[in-house]
Parts: structure tokens; sequence; C-alpha cells
């Protein structure tokens, strides 16, 4: 059976994993797009040859559609991933689940009450094979307990559309997922600095850089550098220092060269670049799933809305610069 896939949303990275679903995933077509640039949605239909909606709920209704992978912006996500739930459909969605907590509460409520989990987030990074490498160190107890995580977020640059907020509840949700995920424990505070200095390449409705420092349950100390127009590339950093060892995510290209320039190696300039292998297999993960007939796996609208939990505090320091705590409610069985 090939799983019939209607994409919302056709910008970046809607595109990019529609390319995707073409050219690598098996098991999967792209039967509906949407888009609410009708001219867009007309365009793409017809080069993937799909049908072309411009209104999210009838695509999702449409018997066109076996999964609805939602790729729209992230004000959009609550109404499509509840449509979808509604018309007993799976869902993958890009992240973040919601740009605020509240929203993504109404989300795990729908999902408590099927009783099961119907979602996979796109918290992409779980899948890269470097954090997942920096995983199995930590787990494996080489490093011994670990002191601190020093992350960077570097994008070469980011749209006008990209708000100061979004820095917290668009880029470091990456950092506050994997960082979870790397230690297995919550974040239970954060504190959003405003360096003095800023770059003259961010527009001028934004902070450029920020640095953001999480608390851990267990005390560890987390700084997260967003440097979201820092021109050179899509650098992503994590560091992490045990008190026997530490770890580092590496450089990801497999060459490197020397020449009368020096050393050189190639530096990533788009999240599509740097994490292909991770899109690439959490999208076959989301069809593969399906196909065993299994309850949804991967990152949880339970991650997502404890990641929006974690933002909101972030959002509240970014306006006073102080520490704000984070209050995390017990995690229902579906969770589990
Ligand atoms: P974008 O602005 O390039 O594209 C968004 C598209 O959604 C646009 O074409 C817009 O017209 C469409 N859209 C907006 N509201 C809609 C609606 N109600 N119904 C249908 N279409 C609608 O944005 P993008 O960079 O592609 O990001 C999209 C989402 O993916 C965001 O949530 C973003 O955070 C996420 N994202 C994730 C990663 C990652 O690394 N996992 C990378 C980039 C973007
Ligand atoms: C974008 O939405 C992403 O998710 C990228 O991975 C991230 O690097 C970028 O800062 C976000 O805006």
């Amino acid at each position: 059976m090939t799983v019939k896939i209607g994409l919302i949303g056709l910008g970046m990275i809607g595109r990019d994993h529609l390319k995707r679903f073409n050219d690598i995933i098996t098991g999967a077509k792209v039967t509906a797009v949407c888009d609410i640039n009708h001219a867009a949605a007309d365009a793409i239909a017809s080069e993937y040859n799909a049908t072309a909606f411009y209104d999210a709920e009838a695509m999702i209704n449409s018997d066109q559609v076996d999964a609805v992978f939602i790729c729209s912006i992230g004000p959009a996500h609550k109404a499509q991933i509840l449509a979808a739930f509604n018309a007993g459909k799976p869902v993958f969605c890009e992240k973040p689940l919601t740009p605020t907590a509240d929203e993504s509460r109404e989300i795990i409520d729908a999902e408590v009450k099927a009783g099961k989990r119907l979602l996979q987030l796109g918290f992409m990074r779980r899948f890269d094979p470097g954090y997942q490498a920096l995983k199995q160190v930590i787990d494996s107890g080489e490093l011994g307990d670990i002191m601190l995580i020093h992350c960077a977020h570097r994008n070469p640059s980011v749209p006008e559309s990209y708000t100061l907020e979004m820095a917290i509840n668009d880029s470091a949700t990456h950092e506050i997922d994997i960082v979870r995920y790397l230690l297995n424990e919550n974040i239970i505070s954060v504190r959003v600095d405003k360096p003095r200095k800023k770059t003259r390449r961010a527009l001028p409705h934004l902070q450029d850089p920020l640095i953001v420092i999480f608390e851990t349950e267990s005390g560890v100390r987390v700084d997260d550098e967003l440097f979201v127009n820092c021109h050179y590339g899509y650098d992503i950093r994590c560091e992490v220092i045990g008190e026997n060892a530490i770890a580092a995510l590496n450089e990801q290209q497999l060459i490197a060269t020397r020449s009368l320039k020096g050393h050189a190696q190639h530096i990533a300039q788009s999240c599509m670049e740097r994490f292909t292998t991770a899109y690439d297999r959490e999208v076959q993960h989301f069809i593969d799933n399906i196909h065993s007939g299994k309850e949804m796996s991967g990152p949880s609208s339970w991650d997502g809305y404890v990641v929006a939990l974690v933002c909101d505090a972030g959002l509240a320091s970014l306006k006073d610069g102080e520490k704000h705590d984070v209050l995390i409610p017990q995690r229902p069985a579906v969770y589990r």
C-alpha cells in the first residue's frame, strides 16, 4: 500500500519535504498539496502531479489523503492538527507544535481523550547521526556526571518575517528539545541575556545574538548562543562537559581540503543541507509507522508541549531579563 500524503504549507521546508517524498521516501506519495498562496499551490500541484487545495480542512477531509503532513507556519498548526485528529488521520507536524503552551495543551487533551498518540513532531535533530552518537556516549557513562552543555545555533540570515520572539519559540526550540533528549530530564528554569552588542546585519526589530541559559532538574547548566544573522553559514554546535571527559558534535563533512589557502572544510549553508539525513530518517520513520499499523512514535506532542512551556518562560525572560521557572505537569500515560 502507498500512503497518500496531503502536505500543507509550500514554503521553504514544505518544498524540501515534497522533494524528499518524491526522491527518497518509500511507501508514500504526496497526492494533495495545500497553501493559502493559491499560485504556489497550483504551480506545485502541477509540478508534482497532485491536487491543489487552498483550504487545509478541505484537504484533510478529502479521500485523496490518508495522512497529513503539516509544514505551515506555527500559528496555523493547532487548527490543522485538530482537524486531522477529527478526521482520524495520522499527522506529522513541523516544529513548533504551537507557538504557545496553552495551544499545545489543547492538542495534548485531544490525544489523551483518544487514548493514544496520533502525531509525530518534527524535532529532526533526534534522528541526526551526530546527536545520536552524542546521546550514546552520554548514556554509556564515559563522560561521567554531566555538568555543562554549550550550544550554538547559528543561521546565516533570517527573513524579514522572523520576529524577535521566534529566536525563542522557533529556533531555540531545537536546543530545548535536544537537551531534554540527550539528558533524559526536564529544563526547570530559563533566562535570556541580551548582549549589549548587536550585529549590524540584523534587521532593527531583532536583538541578535542572544544568549539563553537553561537549568535542568539535576542542575546541568546549558548555554545556547542564538545568532541568526551570523552570515558565514548554518552552524550548529553542541559540547557536553562531563566530570571525566567532554564530547562534542563534530564537523559534518566527510572530507577537508588542504591547499595554498590552508586547511578548509565546507560549512553548511542551511538547515536543509546540515540536517538532510535527519529529515530523511524522521519522514521515513513516520511512514514506516503508518505501514506497521502501530501508534505514532518519535518526538511527541508532549515533547512539543514541554518545549512550549520552556519557551513561554523564555519569552517572559526576553521581556524582563529575569530567570523564570518552568512548571511541568505530570506526563499523561499515553506518552510513557
Ligand atoms: P515559510 O514561511 O517558508 O512557509 C510557510 C508556508 O505556509 C507558506 O507558503 C504559507 O503561505 C503557508 N501557510 C501559512 N498559513 C497557512 C495556512 N493556514 N494554510 C495553508 N498554508 C499556510 O516557512 P518555513 O520556513 O517553511 O517553515 C514552516 C514550518 O516549518 C514552521 O513551523 C517552521 O518552524 C518549521 N521549520 C522547521 C525546520 C526544521 O529544521 N525542522 C526548518 C524550517 C522550518
Ligand atoms: C527554522 O524554523 C528551523 O527550524 C531551523 O532548523 C532553525 O535553524 C531556524 O532558526 C528556524 O527559524
